[in-house]
């Protein structure tokens, strides 16, 4: 295993903390674990850069070993043994809402509970309101939680299923026997969450091909198993069950296919009118003529299209509303290789995992030209934000390695938080000293809907803040984020020249698709960040990119195509 990054280690020792508490160890040595977790994450250097950990105030020798452990070899044994001790379907309840390691260390120890069934059982029989720090109104929501445990949701977060394709693409092309392959479906499209993954293969041998897909490690299930089409369930790590279609098909009729299973359903709808106006049918094998019956087929998807009179349609707007009918300018949209920079990242000088440096050279490592550094503002204790003199050594440092690239601008900047009470961070007088200031709520999610468009308010009219990050807050399939009017935010960014931003993480994606659309017709510009807290994070754009074009996004629109002068002249404007 390769060697841990500071943030790893932070949450490993973190998770060593919970597994203490289940166990039931006393909390003195909990509390040791936790406290050099906040030591980590209070100091400002990467591991490599602190060196001896046991050196750090609050950071014991016992610790600091399995700091040195996780540094060098990425695991501790001391949590594998932890690991070893509790039962696995224990610690899978920490997921149950509102349960921490203390109180599943209780249940455990007190009523002998092991997992989701005998925590049922016990909640059944009335035992665990009587444990002190729970109640009966607590039984009872674990109850209600217990209903939904366990059980698999309809469609899956983009975010959990993007490994799993990754890895069954790696899969694939070391198999024998294929043309070539594509991921077709609703991922291809770039939807936010899918229900399966299609793949598309061409062989000559699709018996060949099938005896390797259902030989495939860590199958769960063969749904079905013909010779052109094989349905799997493939399980990935504890609780990550992907259903796979597999479509075998040969080379010739590779393109039609492709297309069909791209959809969308209402896509292809368009597409069989189209065909029926010139005595045609499409089918997945090709396009075949009502007359003569005869087949055409298609080298790629262009000449699918062009047999129609069409320019190439990109999958992540076939969604069967008028992309048949748009002119060909309209459907070039914004492409990963326009982006020149990424404005939204963050250091060990708040809570990511590397340095100023690193994150530069990786950036420039992107390809880009410029970049921004924005590290979370003091009101954001628990990521170690900056305050005002933290922010000032921060912004020393970052024009000290800027000043060593000639052909790359490092950009300071800052991921402001916009307060409870609608108050911002920073005083202006330090925002103005801040070529990149970032808006956010980090905070109060439960507040109505005019209390946080109040706050977003104040945020958009400041003259220093250039962009709202992360305008929802949601996390796909896993919170809803609070409450936002995006049309009147849309509106608000128009009159005030305010970025919106498009966060690329996959588990953010917002604005939301519809959003973007209606952000760029009324002349908004977006900003397609990676809110990186690592290096390998930053490769998240491209999942930005595509959710943007699924908002039709052209290049102009999005300011990290645009050059450092021109996005700086720009910022300048607004001031
Ligand atoms: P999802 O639900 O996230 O898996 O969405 P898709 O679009 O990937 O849906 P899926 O996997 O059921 O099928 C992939 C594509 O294949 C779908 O977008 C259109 C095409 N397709 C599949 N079954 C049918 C069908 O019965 N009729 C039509 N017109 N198209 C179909
Ligand atoms: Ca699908
Ligand atoms: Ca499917
Ligand atoms: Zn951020």
């Amino acid at each position: 295993m390769a060697a841990f990054n500071k943030k790893e280690i932070i949450q490993t020792l973190e998770q060593i903390a919970v597994y203490l508490e289940i166990k039931g160890e006393n909390a003195f040595r909990v509390s040791a674990y936790r406290k050099a977790a906040q030591a980590l994450e209070r100091d400002e250097r990467t591991m490599a850069e602190i060196g001896d950990p046991s050196k750090l105030k609050g950071i014991g020798k016992g610790t600091a070993s399995i700091i040195t452990e996780l540094m060098e070899e990425g695991k501790s044994s001391f949590l594998d043994e932890l690991k070893e001790d509790i039962p696995s379907g224990l610690v899978a309840l920490l997921s149950l809402p509102g349960m921490g390691g203390k109180k599943i260390g209780k249940l455990y120890q007190e009523l002998g509970v092991e997992n989701a069934d005998t925590l049922r059982k016990a909640c059944e029989e009335k035992k665990v309101q009587s444990l002190a720090g729970f109640g009966a109104k607590t039984e009872e929501k674990i109850l209600k939680a217990l209903d939904e445990f366990g059980k698999r949701p309809d469609r899956l977060p983009i975010a959990h299923v993007m490994p799993a394709a990754a890895e069954i693409t790696r899969r694939l092309n070391e198999f024998t026997g294929i043309e070539r392959f594509e991921l077709a479906g609703s991922f291809r499209r770039g939807r936010e969450t899918v229900k399966d993954l299609d793949f598309i293969i061409s062989t000559s041998d699709p018996e060949e091909v099938g005896s390797q897909i259902t030989m495939m490690e860590n199958i769960e299930t063969i749904v079905s198993n013909g010779v052109t089409k094989i349905s799997v369930e493939l399980s990935f790590g504890d609780r990550l069950v992907v259903p796979v279609d597999f479509r075998m098909v040969e080379d010739e009729a590779f393109a039609s296919t492709l297309h069909h299973f791209t959809g969308s359903k209402d896509h292809n709808v368009l597409m069989r009118q189209r065909a029926k106006e010139k005595n045609e049918k499409i089918s997945e094998y090709g396009v075949e003529s009502t007359e003569t019956g005869e087949v055409t087929t298609f080298k790629d998807e262009t000449g699918f299209f062009a047999h129609f009179g069409l320019p190439y349609i990109p999958p992540e707007i076939r969604e069967g509303y008028d992309e048949l009918e748009t002119e060909e300018e309209d459907l070039n949209l914004i492409k990963v290789s326009d982006i020149k920079a990424d404005l939204h990242m963050h250091t060990t000088w708040s809570d990511g995992a590397q340095s100023v440096r690193e994150m530069a050279e990786a950036s420039r490592g992107m390809g880009y030209t410029h970049m921004a550094i924005t590290d979370h503002s003091k009101f954001l204790r628990v990521a170690n934000g900056l305050d005002e003199e933290r922010l000032k050594r921060q912004q020393e440092e970052i024009r000290k390695v800027n000043d060593e690239f000639s052909d790359f601008t490092i950009l300071t900047g800052i991921e402001m938080d916009i307060l409870p009470d609608g108050s911002l961070d920073f005083s202006d007088d330090i925002l103005k000293e801040t070529d990149f200031v970032i808006a956010s709520i980090h905070s109060a999610f439960k507040q109505d809907e005019k209390t946080i468009m109040k706050r977003l308010e104040t945020a958009m009219n400041n003259p220093y803040v250039a962009m709202v990050a992360h305008p929802t807050g949601r996390l796909i399939g896993r919170r809803d984020g609070y409450p936002v009017d995006m049309e009147r935010l849309i509106e608000m960014a128009a009159e005030t020249g305010t970025i919106l931003e498009l966060n690329a993480n996959p588990n953010r994606l917002d604005l939301a698709s519809e959003y973007v659309k209606k952000a760029q017709e009324q002349g908004v510009k977006i900003g397609i960040n990676t809110d990186a807290h690592k290096a390998d994070m930053l490769a998240h754009m491209q999942t930005g990119v595509k959710a943007g074009r699924r908002g039709w996004l052209k290049k102009e629109n999005v300011v990290n195509t645009w050059d450092v002068e021109t996005l700086l002249s720009f910022l300048s404007k607004n001031r």
